[in-house]
């Protein structure tokens, strides 16, 4: 993509609403604007990283045998009277009244809707187990949006919804997307807590929480240091005591620093040596409600022996808006964002530091041409613009690659090429510099 056509207004200044630097780099960098209180409009470069991030929670599921769906925003009311929730919900709910005085609503999310679709086409045990997910818009009337993308009013969720025939299955179910959630947030240059957390208005009785580490994070927990290590992405899942295993492991590894009992399991578990803290974000809630809302909505599916089974259910959030912000939380410096190859909106940024010049303009042609022939994303920066104008908006939107081509390297065929993580910068031919960048590229 060339800089001139692509649409990037970044600004200089710091944008004074913004608290944290999330927030702050996402409008400077022109991924975000916001509309109204909590609701935001995706530019192009943000939009890229958050269709990224969907992408490899998608892919993740389907690995993890989820089947993705779409269900609307929009619900019926009678649902949520049916589950009991349309008046528990409370003012967080956005309540609507279409044109025939019907009560409706914006989805804060889709247990309900998903139950009642599962109802109508599934009868046996045969069926199960069924996963079901979808990566759709919520709402949810925060008192007190803030921090830009991280709470929102309006925010996309991946929520997926587990069917099963008995309380042991469903545990066994969750245990799945359990490791299934480290894997995807590993993918993403993240590391993540999964923490034992309250059910709230979901319900149930089972319920991990997924922090992942930033310095600027809500909360304050405990981890064992030796989980750096653990092959857990080796576990092999079909196999229900190996998981159960992984499942233990995990999660006497970690522990809230405000909750004593959780504290005093934790150093039971846990040597001294290895104990360490660290602050994290919620980006995953993971929940095992058994039949909270089948059996008020009828979900039920005839057993081996003839008889009526209410499915046991599980649901399991990802706040893929969220994760935009939260992984700037977790990777930036003074000067902008740093992001993971598998997250980066383009994976090499190329500078023409003299535009006009023949041998600047052939050289960046060449090196353009090479890198999109192979898949490689690129942002070729070819504006007439002042040369630390364009480094500063490349270190700002953090593309793993920097490649300049100036007047001087043009003529022996050279170029730099920086890492935007460490920060290293060598000089090359050309060819070379291709083939660094090209090292870790994921190809689209
Ligand atoms: C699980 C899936 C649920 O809603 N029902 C379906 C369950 N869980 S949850 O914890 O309430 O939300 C799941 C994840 O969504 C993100 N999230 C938000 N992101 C941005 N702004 C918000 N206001 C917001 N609220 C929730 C979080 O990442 C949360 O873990």
């Amino acid at each position: 993509m060339r800089r001139t056509a692509f649409y990037l207004p970044t600004m200089k200044d710091t944008p004074a609403e913004a608290q944290i630097v999330s927030h702050r780099v996402m409008l400077r960098a022109g991924m975000v604007r916001q509309c109204s209180a909590g609701i935001y409009a995706w530019l192009p470069l943000g939009l890229k990283v958050l269709n990224n991030i969907a992408r490899i929670v998608r892919e993740e599921q389907d690995a993890a045998g989820c089947n993705e769906v779409l269900m609307p925003t929009i619900q019926s009311a009678d649902l949520w009277r049916q589950s009991g929730r349309y008046d528990a919900y409370g003012p967080e709910m956005l309540r609507i009244t279409d044109r025939h005085e019907r009560d409706m609503l914006f989805g804060p999310t889709n247990e309900e809707m998903v139950t009642e679709l599962f109802s109508r086409d599934v009868k046996s045990y045969k069926q199960l187990p069924l996963n079901l997910y979808h990566i759709q818009w919520k709402f949810r009337d925060e008192i007190r949006p803030r921090f830009g993308v991280m709470r929102g009013r309006e925010f996309l969720m991946k929520d997926g919804y587990s069917f099963d025939v008995s309380k042991v299955a469903a545990a066994e179910a969750y245990k799945r997307v359990f490791i299934s959630y480290l894997k995807t947030f590993k993918r993403m240059g993240l590391v993540a807590f999964p923490m034992k957390a309250d059910t709230g208005p979901i319900g149930g009785d089972l319920s991990h929480e997924f922090l992942i580490e930033a310095k600027t994070g809500e909360s304050e927990i405990f981890y064992d240091s030796a989980l750096n290590d653990l092959d857990i992405f080796n576990t092999d899942t079909s196999d229900a005591a190996a998981l159960d295993q992984a499942f233990q492991t995990l999660t006497a590894a970690y522990a809230r620093t405000d909750e004593t009992h959780e504290q005093g399991e934790f150093e039971a578990a846990v040597p001294e040596l290895r104990r360490r803290t660290a602050r994290g974000i919620e980006v995953g809630h993971i929940f095992y409600f058994g039949t909270k809302y089948s059996e008020p909505l009828g979900a039920k599916v005839t057993g081996p022996d003839g008889a009526e089974i209410d499915v046991h259910m599980g649901s399991y959030g990802i706040g893929v808006s969220r994760l935009v912000g939260g992984i700037i939380e977790a990777s930036h410096d003074e000067q902008g964002v740093i992001w993971p190859a598998e997250i980066a909106p383009f994976h090499v940024g190329l500078v023409n530091i003299k535009v006009g010049h023949e041998g600047c303009d052939a050289g960046c042609q060449q090196l353009y041409d090479a890198l999109r022939s192979k898949g490689v994303e690129v942002l070729y920066d070819d504006r007439e613009e002042r040369a630390g104008a364009k480094f500063a908006d490349m270190e700002l939107i953090g593309l793993p690659w920097v490649m300049t081509v100036g007047p001087r390297g043009a003529e022996s065929g050279m170029v730099e090429v920086k890492n935007r993580k460490s920060g290293e910068k060598v000089e090359v031919a050309f060819d070379k510099g291709l083939e660094l960048v090209m090292a870790n590229a994921p190809r689209r």
